[in-house]
């Protein structure tokens, strides 16, 4: 009994603190998905919302009948058995409310769908190459970019130096501007990845040879962290995407600073030299 409280008053405080969830990355105890920052990620939460409770209705109705098959008729309580088989109208319920309940989750489903998938105008365009067991993005020369840089994530003692989540953090995040429409090409340099950012709603798989898109846009700057979403080999859980989302005029400022750091040739011809077939 004393053993047991301590979990108990833990999932209460959890409970009552999904305020204090982190943003962009995930917190201790958390009982839901990490704060959506993007339209697409307000919708997926919604839309897991909303199928919570159907399933939950309808695991309930199933638990009812059982419950009453079992109190009804049981051999004490119903001797003789009924010799019914057929019957018209129950036929017909049971197949049309469940096709109505698919219905009506289709329509924020397919909804949903459409807006992951059609790709808005681009602002920015970046790519996004997965390697074993690292991350390297490219901006494109005719947006003010013409870089390319790679981004490893830090050390543990690096990460709490810079007072950074350990495992997430990385060495060169992702920078991008707020309010603009970013659009992601996803590449695999060997085997595949997945570039995953759970507060954008964004999941892709990096395909050698393929180009992937997504695309995403939020208002809200800060730091997002993802990590990669398919089993790449011995370190795959080590390679984090961390997305730094800044006000368009830093960014600006950014990208002068970025070019001239990241002027060195080697990432420039590692990038160059992908086997990439675009689509
Ligand atoms: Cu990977």
């Amino acid at each position: 009994m004393i053993r047991l409280w301590k979990p108990v008053v833990l999932l209460l405080l959890t409970m009552a603190m999904p305020a204090l969830a982190g943003n962009g990355q995930p917190s201790m105890w958390e009982m839901n998905m990490q704060p959506p920052v993007t339209e697409v990620a307000e919708d997926i939460y919604s839309l897991h919302n909303i199928l919570l409770w159907v399933i939950t209705a309808i695991s309930l109705f199933v638990l009812g009948l059982l419950v009453y098959v079992m109190v009804h008729f049981n051999e004490k309580a119903h001797p003789v058995p009924s010799k019914l088989t057929h019957h018209t109208g129950l036929e017909i319920a049971w197949t049309l409310i469940p096709a109505l309940i698919l219905v009506f989750v289709a329509i924020p489903s397919f909804r949903l769908l459409r807006l992951e998938v059609e790709l808005p105008k681009p602002d920015i365009t970046v790519k996004a190459i997965g390697h074993q067991w690292y991350w390297s993005y490219e901006y494109a020369a005719d947006q003010n970019g013409g870089f390319a840089f790679d981004s490893y994530m830090l050390s543990r003692e690096e990460a709490v130096k810079a007072n950074q989540p350990a495992l997430l953090a990385v060495d060169n995040e992702l920078v991008l501007p707020a309010g603009k429409n970013i659009l992601v090409q996803v590449l695999g340099a060997d085997v595949i990845h997945n570039f995953a950012v759970i507060s954008f709603g964004v999941r892709m798989d990096a395909v050698p040879g393929r180009l992937n898109q997504t695309w995403f846009k939020t208002d809200k700057e800060g730091v997002y962290y993802g990590q990669c979403s398919r089993l790449c080999g011995t370190n795959h859980a080590f390679m984090p995407i961390a997305v730094r989302i800044v006000s368009p005029e830093k960014y600006a400022a950014w990208l002068v600073e970025a070019k001239k750091k990241f002027a060195s040739a080697d990432s420039a011809t590692q990038v160059a030299a992908l086997p990439v077939a675009a689509q």
